[in-house]
């Protein structure tokens, strides 16, 4: 039996920063070009192209089932138009596998979508516990004014359907409003009726 060595990391509460991190992700507002609703707001925020997020993926695991992989992912506050900055959003390749999100600062949302078009919006605070099912697709949006930082743990054969969210919009929208964050139903939004895949 070869046994994988146990492992730690620090995650940096003061900015979710992962400093051992094995790889570090930048999305930059041109990486989630076409994902805003207000198209004319993100065509001209694109020209000083500002950091979205950040994601600090913790070790380098094997992607085989049975394993676990861990990350933190840092949004910047800030808006497209009424619209909060977010993820890319999507579903697991493995679309049967699940993840679990904790929240460590900042306040965001997590929207959550079946194919079908089914959506539910939980709000996250440093200390939520946020469980995505299988199945869901699911994105995240910083709604405050500082960074909103969560760790997420999930299945390592999990892997990522970005492409039919990008191609199909997701089925609510996080928009800045006078009382707060409103989540609406997207009116461009087009259901993808396909059987789940496992
Ligand atoms: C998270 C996400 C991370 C960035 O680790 O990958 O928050 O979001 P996008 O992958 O949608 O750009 C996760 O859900 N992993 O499965
Ligand atoms: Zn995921």
């Amino acid at each position: 039996m070869k046994y994988l060595e146990p492992l730690s990391r620090q995650v940096r509460l003061s900015d979710g920063a992962i400093p051992e991190a094995d790889a570090v992700q930048e999305r930059r507002l041109s990486d989630l070009a076409g994902l805003f609703a207000d198209e004319a707001a993100e065509s001209e925020l694109i020209a000083s192209n500002p950091l979205v997020y950040r994601v600090y993926d913790a070790a380098a695991l094997p992607k085989e089932d049975g394993q676990l992989l861990f990350s933190t992912t840092v949004i910047q506050s800030g808006r497209v138009g009424d619209e909060f900055f977010m993820t890319k959003g999507h579903y697991h390749a493995r679309a049967d596998r699940a993840e679990l999100y904790y929240g460590l600062s900042g306040q965001g949302i997590l929207l959550l979508q079946t194919p079908e078009g089914r959506f539910e919006a939980l709000e996250m605070v440093p200390g939520t516990a946020a469980y995505v099912p299988p199945y869901w697709g699911h994105r995240t949006m910083n709604t405050g004014e500082e960074p909103f930082v969560f760790l997420a743990a999930y299945p390592a054969d999990a892997g990522y359907d970005y492409g039919t969210i990008a191609r199909d919009g997701f089925a609510a929208l996080v928009l800045a409003g006078a009382d707060g964050p409103r989540v609406v139903a997207n009116p461009s939004f087009v259901p993808t009726a396909r059987a789940p895949k496992g």
